[in-house]
C-alpha cells in the first residue's frame, strides 16, 4: 500500500466527525462520488460521514442509493465542524458553494478529482484528469486499500461513470471500461442502472425540448447557441444536458451552447464541442472544465453573455 493511501487510512481512522462534498449543483458524479465515499467509510470504519451539498441535485437522481442521506448544506447546524473533509469532483475552489466554510474550518482536508486544478484544496490529493470521473479514483483507492466494497458502492460508482461519460459517449480511454467491466461482472446491473435515471419531470423534458427548437445556428451552422431564460430556468432540473446532446447530434454543428439565465444579471454558461478544446473560452468567461465540456458562471445580462460568446469563437 503506497503512503497516500496509508495517510488515507490513517486520517478517516482517526477523524471525530467527517464531511463529504462535490461541487455546488452537484451532478450525477459529484454526488454518486460522495455517496460511495460516505459507504465505504460507514462500510470499512464503523463511523458516520455526512455528504453535504450546495444547490440542487437534479431529479434525475432522485432514485440513486442512499440519495436520501445527503444533506443540503443550510439544514447543517451553523456550529458544526468536521475535523475531516473530503472533496470528491468539486473542480476549483470556487465550485465549493455554501460548503466552503466548513472546509476552511477543518483540520484536514483530502481530495479526489479528475478536473484540472492548478491550486487544489486538499493536503492530500487523489487527483488524475485522465480518470473519466471521480468516482473511479475512490473506486481504485479502495481496491487498493483492500476495502470491503458493497453492492451500493458499485451502484454509485458505476451511476457516476455513466452520467460523467454521457453513457459512454466521452470515453477517452480503456480504463473505465474495464473498470465498468469488473463492476458488471461483480453484479451491477446496467440496465437496471440505466433506467434509475430514467426520472424526469415531463415539464423539463418539455422545456428542454422548447429551448432546443428555439436555438439558432452560427459560423455557417457549425455553432449552435439555445438560450434558456428565466422562469424556464426553474423547470430545467440540471445542467440542460439534454439540449447539448440534441443540438450536438446535428450534421455539421461542432459547437454547442447552452446560456441559462438563472436569475437576473448571472447567466449560466455550457460550452461543448466536438473535437476542438473550448475550455479556454470557459475560462475566459471566469469557468473552467474538461477540454470538449466546459462552462462559466458570468455576472452580466443574456444579450451581453451571447455577443460575448460570438466574439470567442471568432477564427475558430
Ligand atoms: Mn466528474
Amino acid at each position: 500500500m503506497n503512503e497516500k493511501i496509508k495517510l488515507l487510512i490513517e486520517k478517516i481512522t482517526n477523524a471525530k466527525s467527517i464531511a463529504i462534498s462535490g461541487h455546488k449543483n452537484p451532478d450525477g458524479d459529484s454526488i454518486c462520488s460522495a455517496l460511495a465515499l460516505m459507504r465505504l467509510i460507514e462500510l470499512n470504519f464503523d463511523k458516520t460521514a455526512t455528504v453535504i451539498y450546495d444547490g440542487n441535485i437534479p431529479r434525475e437522481l432522485d432514485n440513486i442509493p442512499l440519495r436520501k442521506q445527503a444533506v443540503f448544506h443550510g439544514h447543517i447546524p451553523e456550529d458544526s465542524k468536521y475535523d475531516l473533509y473530503i472533496l470528491v469532483d468539486y473542480g476549483t475552489r470556487i465550485h465549493l458553494g455554501g460548503v466552503e466554510r466548513f472546509v476552511n474550518e477543518a483540520e484536514f482536508v483530502i481530495e479526489f478529482d479528475h478536473h484540472f486544478n492548478d491550486d487544489v484544496v486538499g493536503q492530500l490529493c487523489f487527483d488524475d484528469p485522465d480518470k473519466a470521473a471521480a468516482s473511479q479514483i475512490i473506486y481504485d483507492v479502495a481496491k487498493s486499500a483492500n476495502l470491503t466494497i458493497d453492492e451500493d458502492v458499485r451502484n454509485l460508482v458505476t451511476l457516476a461513470i455513466i452520467t460523467d461519460t454521457g453513457n459512454f459517449k466521452f470515453v477517452r480511454n480503456g480504463d473505465v471500461l474495464r473498470d465498468v467491466a469488473e463492476l458488471v461482472d461483480n453484479g451491477v446491473n446496467m440496465p437496471y442502472l440505466v433506467n434509475l435515471l430514467r426520472n424526469k419531470s415531463k415539464k423539463t423534458v418539455l422545456v428542454e425540448s422548447e429551448t432546443v427548437a428555439g436555438a439558432e445556428f452560427f459560423m455557417r451552422g457549425r455553432l449552435a447557441i439555445a438560450t434558456i431564460k428565466q422562469p424556464d430556468y426553474k423547470r430545467l432540473d440540471g445542467r440542460g444536458e439534454l439540449v447539448l446532446s440534441l443540438l450536438g447530434q446535428i450534421h455539421g454543428v461542432e459547437y454547442v451552447v447552452l446560456l441559462k439565465e438563472q436569475k437576473e444579471n448571472q447567466i449560466g454558461v455550457s460550452i461543448r464541442s466536438r473535437n476542438t478544446p473550448i475550455n479556454h473560452i470557459a475560462e475566459s468567461l471566469g469557468g473552467g472544465g474538461h477540454l470538449c465540456a466546459a462552462g462559466a458562471v458570468v455576472a452580466d445580462n443574456i444579450e451581453s453573455v451571447h455577443e460575448k460568446i460570438l466574439n470567442a469563437f471568432k477564427g475558430m
